[in-house]
């Protein structure tokens, strides 16, 4: 049985991968800016790899792979999967919510017109996201335009894809937003240790963050665990201010608990961290890495494929966060 998405970590360039034909889906190469983007498959990503990580992420899928740009989101289309991104130059500081409503309305535009319409797992990384006191903090603003573009009614349990929301450098001209779809909804999971995202109180932000806590994407009788970034929340509040190392073994609960319950949902599989899945840790303070990397080694096996990256988290008392895709294997005997 063949996976429908294969997520590996890879060193070499984007070039390489590039070239082979069939079934690349995507190459991610970080420390790039995603303007630098020079085939559809291609995605730079602005945050810089941590320590001996691997600069690549490449994602594999049955093919053919078909490729193309529609209205400035560039695609690459499997036989099951789509990955597609969008990079928006921000133009002046206030730019971030019109942008952010700019890339989500583009979107959904595109998948309302694919064969893979459903969003699975999208992924957000916005330049400075920390700037700004109060609701005019960049995120805050970020959280308002994905609003703007896509609505919820908050009394009935939305379907929402999963997501990571992580900043890059203020510096950095473009916001991004990149994603896997496929012809189907994936199941949502949500975190019996925290409250779901869109019923966030008010207190974080005039507009709720809008993603569940992983999607299980189910194909072939294979099923995949997309984890939206995962902090060290429980409730809606963050734990273990200034500990990175505690933040992670929080987050890892966390991740923990949401694989239980996607075990729950699903009857009979098991999604298990090992060698078949990846694990990005984003780490805000790059002297956090060592603490933070210790922590991770005393919970998950050294199998599984990691990269550390540094990135800002959506909260400014957060210092880490994780996300990853983790394989299920059949619990039937
Ligand atoms: C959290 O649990 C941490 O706004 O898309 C995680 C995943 C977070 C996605 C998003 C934000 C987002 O609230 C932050």
């Amino acid at each position: 049985m063949k996976r429908p998405l294969q997520a590996s970590y890879e060193a070499g360039t984007a070039t390489d991968w590039l070239d082979r034909d069939g079934d690349l889906l995507a190459v991610f190469e970080f420390g790039r800016s995603p303007l630098d983007a020079c085939d559809p498959r291609h995605v730079p990503v602005a945050l810089q790899p941590l320590d001996a990580t691997p600069r690549l992420e490449v994602w594999r899928t049955t093919g053919p792979v078909r490729t193309g740009i529609w209205d400035g989101l560039r695609f690459a289309q499997g036989e099951h999967l789509t990955m597609g991104h969008i990079a928006i130059e921000l133009d002046s500081d206030d730019a971030i919510r019109t942008s952010s409503r700019l890339a989500y309305e583009r979107l959904q535009s595109y998948l309302e017109q694919s064969p893979h319409p459903w969003a699975l797992k999208i992924w957000n990384y916005i330049p400075g996201i920390n700037e700004g006191a109060g609701d005019t903090e960049r995120y805050r603003q970020f959280c308002l335009g994905r609003a703007e573009a896509v609505s919820i009614d908050p009394s009935i349990r939305p379907s929402l894809p999963a997501a990571t929301g992580i900043g890059t450098p203020l510096g950095e001209r473009a916001l991004q937003v990149y994603f896997l779809a496929g012809a189907l909804p994936g199941l949502d999971v949500e975190n019996p240790r925290q409250v779901s995202a869109w019923r966030y109180p008010r207190r974080y932000g005039p507009k709720s963050p809008l993603f569940s806590r992983a999607t299980i994407l189910r194909l072939n009788g294979s099923s995949q665990f997309l984890l939206s970034g995962t902090a060290s929340i429980v409730g809606h509040q963050t734990h273990h201010e200034n500990q990175a190392a505690d933040q992670l073994s929080e987050s890892l609960r966390n991740v923990r608990s949401l694989l239980e319950e996607g075990h729950r949902l699903m009857g009979d599989a098991r999604a298990q961290l090992d060698a078949d899945g990846i694990l990005k840790v984003y780490v805000r303070n790059t002297g956090d890495l060592d603490a933070v990397r210790h922590a991770l080694e005393a919970e998950v096996p050294a199998a599984v494929p990691r990269i550390y990256l540094q990135g800002d988290i959506c909260r400014a008392n957060l210092l880490t966060e994780i996300d990853g895709i983790v394989n299920c294997r059949s619990t039937r005997s």
